[in-house]
């Protein structure tokens, strides 16, 4: 029996956490490290279930190539050389705009994602990148882009010391939080109100968090824009401004803030009027205040100017940069260079004319760009950790593009309803033998922090770190071979990085020297830490395995803030220019019942559902309803849902928890196609058939996932069609077993 220490590396909240292992490497227990500065202990079911997760028998262990409906375990090299073939033949044939990357949600929870994304998109050297961030957070960085002049300037809420956190669209006590990394963050909302401070919750479903709140109120779906400009107006028009920090366009929000008074939006949001200045009278008053939101409002038509507002609000009453109200993270290691002004749309996708942000283009056209023909028509794709068959607006969809493809190579773990479409799978191994970092979630953290893992057991002779994974496929993108040493792409990213040295007053070639590290990221790490801003380095973490506490938030936004004009901008035209439009859906009457998202804890978007303990039970697929729609539409067990995009049978389940007029479904369920044997016994439905690709948030691109229209209809029958047993015959000959 052995112990080991790591960060889980499944959702945003970065727990500490202790295994217990035998001696065969088998996983015995999962507990909470209690001597994590950061975590104190907390877990969640997810990642006590770590160590079934890492032991799934349907994992794939080797590499696999698709022949016709067969699959075939292959080695390695044979893998890279029909990834080589497959990408040479499009780009020789079409271009370079012919192929594409997605890179999806796991990519921001493993080493190799962070460090190797950029450079494979790079070496691509194509216009068709995306990522999970135009299906997520990409309204916030537009907003910070455009606010603070960076984009990667996200402030997250002081939550352990604040004294009134306004939390709209995000369910922290189920998701435990994003874009604010905090373990146990129903612990610190319940500290927050045991040291007198105050709760709000703004959410169309009375939802675990709001449980934990002062006050619940419910808002009609894809709104805020409106509740958050009343809040605006009354803090202008009630003279309760008071920023602590230099701002330019206070007239210019004065005047747009006038169109929107509390009456007028509440006809809209379906919040009383007194309501909305209420709060933004304790926002002002409240000695310290955080307004905190996610993904219920990045996820909506006016996702970028809800994200904007947001912040507005936390400038305006003073929170910004400041103990208890909003604050930046100093994490450990240097950041990305700054790089020049922020600016979107400097090209457009190909068929819908969509503008790139932050050099990808939007999730939500991928399906246009691989179906229609013409010169760029995407025709390679690489997958990295995503399943878009399930997680994209109107997701089936693009199932079916997927299989138009003349080549695809997914980086994943698992055959499933997207990568049953690759030709290539090149599967990383177990969550265990992988080191851990955290480079991104470490720069929201509610307190500075840091924290290494090691890998816990030692990768197979037949095996290839997932670093090594995208190394390779960066490699052959830039033509360098399908045989070409990982280690030199190490050495071309860690030369980029040295560059940063002597501005730091760091000899690049002492650094160099004084690298330590098993592998090429360790290294890359290293050198990331002895440029951070503590000095620190890989060994002082390796000595410190329960994580390191840098200390409470500090302000620093001097240091962050990009703006031409030197100022947080309030009212940049980029940002201000969709207002017009906002007005004029005031007085629109709307649908009679929007669909929304819900996230269960214990999921994580698409891929848990393959592990026993964490289906079922409440974790069921569900559509919640109003008991008083129940009603009114005469519904039974069972209801088709109908949108612009698609149709579904759905399971129902009548909750006063959510607010009529509003449905809701969790996504990541619909498991009809792949060889994830538990997941296909709790298939579920596909959330995103309903959703509709063709309406985004225009600033940012992103998907709309919340406020969707829908219809409901009774049904008695039997199901349209049986649920389907996993399609493709997988040889399971080199997948049974995980390493
Ligand atoms: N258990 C679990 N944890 C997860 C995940 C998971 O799938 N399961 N996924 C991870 C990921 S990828 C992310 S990005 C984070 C997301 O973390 P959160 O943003 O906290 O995600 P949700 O739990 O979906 O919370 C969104 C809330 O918005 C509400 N909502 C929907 N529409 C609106 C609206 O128009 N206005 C307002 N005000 N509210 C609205 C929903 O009812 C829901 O309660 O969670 C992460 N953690
Ligand atoms: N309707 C609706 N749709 C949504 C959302 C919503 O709220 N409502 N939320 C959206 C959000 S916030 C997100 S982030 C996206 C997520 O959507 P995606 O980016 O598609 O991510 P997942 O669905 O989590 O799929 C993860 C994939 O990565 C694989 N994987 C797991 N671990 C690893 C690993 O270590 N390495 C690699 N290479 N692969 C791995 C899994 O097998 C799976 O195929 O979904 C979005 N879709
Ligand atoms: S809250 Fe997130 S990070 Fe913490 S144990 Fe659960 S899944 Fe892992
Ligand atoms: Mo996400």
């Amino acid at each position: 029996m052995r112990t080991a220490h790591r960060t889980c590396p499944i959702c945003d909240a970065v727990c500490g956490l202790r295994l217990t292992l035998d001696e065969t490497g088998h996983v015995t227990s999962v507990k909470g490290d209690p001597d994590d500065p950061f975590s104190k202990g907390y877990i969640c079911p997810k990642g006590a279930s770590l160590g079934a997760l890492d032991e799934d028998p349907d994992r794939l262990r080797l590499p696999m190539i698709r022949e016709g409906g067969r699959w075939r375990t292959v080695t390695w090299e044979e893998a890279f050389q029909a990834v080589e073939r497959g990408l040479a033949r499009v780009a020789d044939a079409h271009g370079r705009q012919a192929l594409a990357a997605y890179f999806g949600n796991p990519t921001f929870h493993t080493m190799a994602g962070p460090l190797y994304r950029g450079p494979l998109s790079q070496a691509l050297d194509t216009p068709n990148i995306y990522s999970a961030s135009t299906i997520d957070q990409m309204p916030k960085h537009v907003a910070c882009g455009f606010m603070l002049g960076n984009p990667f300037a996200i402030a997250v809420p002081d939550l352990d010391r604040t004294d009134y956190l306004l939390v709209l669209g995000a369910n922290p006590a189920e998701s435990h939080g994003s874009l604010c990394a905090a373990p146990d963050f129903p612990g610190r909302l319940r500290a927050l109100r045991a040291r007198g401070g105050r709760l709000v919750v703004v959410d169309p479903r009375f939802t675990r968090t709001a449980r934990l709140a002062d006050e619940h109120l419910f808002i009609r779906p894809g709104t805020d824009a409106y509740l958050l400009f009343g809040i605006v107006h009354t803090l202008l028009s009630e003279g309760l401004v008071s920023p602590d920090v230099e701002v330019g366009g206070l007239d210019e929000l004065r005047e747009l803030g006038a169109d929107f008074p509390p009456e007028a939006v509440s006809a809209q949001c379906g919040v009383p009027a007194d309501a909305i200045r209420r709060l933004a009278r304790e926002l002002a008053a409240a000695p310290t205040a955080a307004v905190y939101t996610r993904v219920g409002t990045c996820t909506s038509e006016f996702g970028t100017t809800t994200q904007w507002l947001v912040d507005v609000i936390n400038v305006l009453t003073g929170n910004f940069d400041r103990p208890g109200g909003v604050m930046f993270t100093l994490p450990a290691t240097i950041g990305p260079p700054s790089s020049g002004p922020f600016t979107t749309g400097r090209w457009h996708s190909r068929v819908r004319g969509l503008p790139e942000v932050m050099g990808e283009l939007p999730v939500a056209t991928l399906a246009d760009e691989i179906e229609t023909p013409g010169e760029g028509q995407v025709r390679a794709l690489i997958t990295v950790g995503g399943n878009l068959a399930l997680s994209a607006p109107n997701g089936p969809r693009l199932g079916r593009a997927l299989r138009e493809l003349e080549f695809m190579v997914s980086v994943d773990p698992y055959l499933n309803e997207t990568t049953r479409h690759a030709d290539v799978i090149l599967p990383p191994p177990r969550i265990t033998q992988m080191p851990h970092y955290d480079f991104l979630l470490l720069t929201v953290t509610v307190r500075n922090y840091s924290r290494f893992s090691p890998a816990i057991s030692p990768l197979q002779p037949d095996q290839l770190s997932e670093a090594e994974i995208m190394a390779k496929l960066t490699l052959i993108a830039a033509g360098k071979g399908a045989g070409a040493d990982p280690a030199a792409l190490d050495e071309e990213i860690l030369a980029g990085l040295l560059q940063a040295a002597p501005l730091l007053g760091k000899d690049p070639g002492e650094l160099r020297a004084s690298l330590e590290g098993d592998s090429g990221p360790e290294r890359l790490l290293d050198a990331m830490l002895k440029l951070g801003p503590y000095g620190l380095s890989l060994s002082d973490l390796l000595a410190n395995p329960h994580g390191i506490d840098l200390g409470a938030l500090q302000p620093r936004l001097a240091e962050l803030l990009a703006t031409e004009s030197g100022r947080v901008e309030l009212a940049p035209r980029q940002l201000t220019c969709d207002v017009a439009r906002l007005r004029a859906r005031m007085g629109e009457r709307p649908p009679q019942t929007l669909l929304i998202g819900r996230r269960q804890l214990r999921s994580n978007n698409s891929w848990l559902h393959n592990v026993r303990n964490l289906v079922g039970g409440s974790n069921r697929c569900t559509l919640h309803i109003n008991p008083a729609d129940v009603a009114r539409l005469g519904l039974r067990d069972r209801a088709v849902i109908r949108s612009a995009a698609g149709e579904l049978l759905a399971d129902i389940e009548a909750t006063e928890s959510i607010m009529p007029g509003v449905v809701s479904l969790p996504h990541g369920w619909g498991h009809d196609g792949g060889a994830q044997r538990v997941a296909a016994e709790h298939a579920g439905v596909n959330a995103n058939a309903l959703t509709d690709e063709f309406v985004v948030d225009p600033l940012s691109g992103n998907a709309v996932f919340n406020a969707v229209p829908v219809t409901l209809a009774r049904w008695d029958g039997e199901p349209p069609h049986a649920p389907r047993r996993p399609a493709d015959e997988l040889d399971r000959s080199g997948a049974a077993q995980p390493g």
